[in-house]
């Protein structure tokens, strides 16, 4: 029998308790689910977030942490933490982030505000360009950055790029360190951030970096909040710089009612929505995690603490 612990908040033990029972019965893994289990006897954990389990150090026999969030920064850095930590790589997370992000940017692209304000009776016809006459920038070429690159280069766009370590993609134009961010954010109508939250991405877009955007460059942020210096992207919004932010994600999450972002006619602020997990595609990739881990295989998505993702 193979002990594993929903740690993660019983909020989510409704949605995941059968689809987990049954990614393990299709997996031939027998397994005692449960909300408690003795720590000693714990095998895995499934953990989020909002646990309230913080202190690993008593679960002394346990073969790994399986987080639902692919977002690692809340226990990353967790001391207690001695055992492999994997993250989520969910099929249904990267499709909704790829639809939310198509969304998004198409939104743009089309200029779909302007019709909507259009006022009755003023015809007025502007035709936006085609696709391949339009830049969009990606930071962040991990499992969501991909996909969403290769999504919105299918659509036409002309995408680029941007990670640690160099990469090759197909239609894609990949830069990386340095001089890469700045021929990234160059060529930038659209931005999207799709980079994790670590210690070397804090602020990324700074004062600096927003100068380096086109004139009216556009923003979309499904990453972390602490990607973006907020009161340069407000200098830069009420500079008109920058000409419109999407911002799902923030430094303090629920956005406190007075932050400047809610009310600001050039940001459109969405509650940290993007892409869920989904309990049934991710039920199979954390069976798959476990069955692995018993048969001494390498467990995917395993998180690198010094690089903190
Ligand atoms: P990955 O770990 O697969 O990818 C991260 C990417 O960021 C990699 O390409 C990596 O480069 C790059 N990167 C990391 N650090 C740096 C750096 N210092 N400089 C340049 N590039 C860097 O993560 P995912 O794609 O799965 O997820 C990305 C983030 O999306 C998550 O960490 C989370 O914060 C956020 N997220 C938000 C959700 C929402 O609903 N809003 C839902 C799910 C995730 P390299 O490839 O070289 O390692
Ligand atoms: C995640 C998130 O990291 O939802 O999974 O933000």
């Amino acid at each position: 029998m193979i002990n594993v612990l929903f740690a993660a908040g019983t909020e989510n033990w409704t949605d995941y308790q059968s689809p987990l029972i049954q990614a393990f019965q299709a997996a031939d893994l027998d397994v005692d689910l449960s909300l408690s289990h003795a720590p000693q006897q714990t095998d895995y954990i499934i953990y989020a977030p909002s646990s309230d389990l913080q202190d690993f150090a008593p679960y002394q026999n346990c073969k790994a942490v399986l987080s639902l969030w692919a977002g690692v920064e809340k226990i990353v850095s967790n001391q207690s933490l001695t055992m492999p930590l994997c993250r989520m790589v969910d099929p249904g997370l990267t499709q909704g982030m790829v639809e939310w992000v198509t969304g998004h940017c198409l939104r743009y692209h089309l200029n779909i505000d302007a019709s909507l304000a259009t006022p009755n009776g003023i015809w007025q016809p502007k035709v936006p360009p085609l696709a391949q006459e339009r830049h969009i920038t990606i930071l962040g070429l991990g499992q969501l950055g991909q996909a969403c690159a290769i999504a919105l280069s299918q659509l036409g766009f002309q995408v680029t790029g941007w990670s640690r370590s160099p990469k090759t993609l197909a239609n894609v134009t990949c830069t990386h360190g340095q001089d890469g961010l700045q021929q990234a954010l160059s060529t930038a109508e659209i931005l999207i951030l799709l980079l994790p939250n670590t210690p070397a991405t804090d602020n990324t877009l700074n004062a600096k970096t927003l100068a380096q955007l086109p004139q009216s460059a556009r923003i979309i942020n499904p990453g972390r909040g602490s990607l973006i210096e907020d009161a340069a992207l407000l200098d830069a919004l009420n500079s008109d710089h920058i000409a419109h932010a999407t911002l799902d994600v923030f430094r303090q999450e629920p956005l406190p009612a007075t932050d400047p972002y809610w009310a600001h006619p050039k940001v459109t602020v969405t509650p940290h929505i993007a892409a869920d997990t989904r309990a049934s595609t991710a039920s199979q990739v954390i069976a798959e995690n476990i069955r692995r881990g018993q048969a001494q295989q390498p467990l995917l998505h395993l998180v690198d603490r010094s690089s903190g993702y």
